[in-house]
C-alpha cells in the first residue's frame, strides 16, 4: 500500500471510535469461531486457529489492553459437540516479524506463524467464571509491537488457536485503553487476512467485511468455505452494484475472480453477506479470505478505509 495513501485516509479512521472491537461494528458478524483441534472441519473451521492483528498510532502513549468476550468454551455461547473438552489458547504477540512474517499473516501452520515476542498468554476450558465475561490481557507498551508505518503504527498480534477438544468457541476481541472496561483507543484499528466468524441465525441481518484495494490491485481472487449455500455475498463498490462471489456448500470450498476497474483503486470494498430467506439455517460458522493477482493475501480492516464505498451509477456503467 502507498504509503501517503494510507495516512491520508487513516486520517479518516481516527476520528471514529468503532474500530476497536471485532466483530467491528460496521461488519454486524455476531461471534468469532475457533474450533478445538480435533473438531469436525464440516462445522465450518478449516485449521482450528485464528490471527488478528491490532494498528495502535504512533502518538498513542498510554498502555492498551486486548480483552477477550466469553473466552472460555462452554455454556451459552459456544457449539457443543459431546462433552464440553475443549482447551482455547490466547496469545499476544509484538515485536520484530510479529505481522510482517509471511506465515504470520497466511496462518500457515507449518510455518513460523508464531513470529516475534510472546506478551502474554492463557489458556481456557469450560469456566462458568467467563461464561460471557471479559477476560483482559494487559497492560501492554504500544512500543512493544512491530513498527510497521504501511499498517498504521505498532501492530499486535493475538493468536487464537484450539489445542485440544472438538468443540467450537465463540468470541469477540476489542483492544482498550482501560483494564475494566471497553474503551476505545483512538485511532487504533485491527486487520485480518483469514477470517473465521459465525453468520447471525436472524435471516434478515445483513454482515458486511471491508477489503481495501490498493493501487496494485488488479483482481480479486475470493475463497470461502462451509458456507452451507446461505444466501448471496456480493460487493458493492464505486463501480459495482452487487456483484456475486460464489457460495460454497457444505464442508467444501469455493473460489471466484472478481476485475478491479480503475475507478476502484484506493477504495474499499463493502462485501455483503446476505443469509438465505427461506432456509433458516442456525450457527453457521464460515471462512472466508481474498488475494490479489501476485496471490497475496488482502486484509480485511476493522473500519472500511475511506469511508463505506457508494456505488456511482455514472462509473458504474462503462465497461
Ligand atoms: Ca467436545
Ligand atoms: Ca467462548
Ligand atoms: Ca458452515
Amino acid at each position: 500500500m502507498q504509503h501517503n495513501v494510507l495516512l491520508f485516509l487513516l486520517i479518516f479512521i481516527s476520528i471514529k471510535t468503532f474500530a476497536q472491537p471485532v466483530p467491528a461494528v460496521d461488519e454486524n458478524i455476531p461471534y468469532l469461531v475457533t474450533f478445538g483441534k480435533e473438531g469436525d472441519k464440516a462445522w465450518g473451521d478449516s485449521d482450528f486457529t485464528q490471527i488478528i492483528f491490532f494498528s495502535v498510532p504512533k502518538n498513542h502513549t498510554d498502555p492498551i489492553f486486548i480483552r477477550v468476550f466469553d473466552p472460555e468454551v462452554g455454556g451459552d455461547v459456544d457449539e457443543q459437540k459431546g462433552e464440553w473438552d475443549t482447551r482455547m489458547k490466547y496469545s499476544i504477540y509484538g515485536g520484530k516479524e510479529a505481522c510482517s512474517n509471511e506465515d504470520a499473516m497466511k496462518i500457515n501452520l507449518g510455518g513460523n506463524f508464531r513470529s516475534g515476542t510472546l506478551l502474554a498468554t492463557k489458556s481456557f476450558t469450560e469456566n462458568a467464571r467467563y461464561e460471557q465475561q471479559w477476560y483482559t490481557f494487559g497492560p501492554i507498551n504500544p512500543t512493544e509491537g512491530e513498527y510497521l508505518p504501511d499498517y498504521g503504527g505498532y501492530i499486535f498480534k493475538v493468536i487464537i488457536e484450539g489445542i485440544g477438544g472438538d468443540d467450537g468457541n465463540l468470541y469477540r476481541l476489542f483492544m482498550s485503553q482501560l483494564s475494566t472496561e471497553n474503551q476505545p483507543v483512538e485511532g487504533a484499528f485491527a486487520f485480518y487476512f483469514k477470517y473465521k466468524f459465525r453468520l447471525h441465525d436472524d435471516v434478515n441481518e445483513v454482515s458486511h467485511i471491508y477489503p481495501f484495494i490498493d493501487d496494485k490491485v488488479l483482481a480479486v481472487k475470493q475463497s470461502n468455505f462451509d458456507w452451507d449455500n446461505d444466501g448471496f455475498i456480493r460487493i458493492i463498490s464505486v463501480a459495482k452494484n452487487g456483484e456475486f462471489l460464489k457460495v460454497s456448500g457444505d464442508n467444501e470450498w469455493c473460489e471466484s475472480m472478481h476485475a478491479v476497474q480503475p475507478a476502484e483503486k484506493n477504495t474499499s470494498y463493502d462485501i455483503q453477506i446476505i443469509k438465505k430467506k427461506n432456509a433458516h439455517i442456525k450457527s453457521n460458522n464460515v471462512v472466508i479470505f481474498l488475494k490479489n493477482q501476485y496471490d497475496e493475501l488482502m486484509p480485511f480492516y476493522s473500519v472500511p478505509i475511506g469511508g463505506i464505498p457508494k456505488y456511482k451509477y455514472s462509473i458504474g456503467i462503462k465497461p
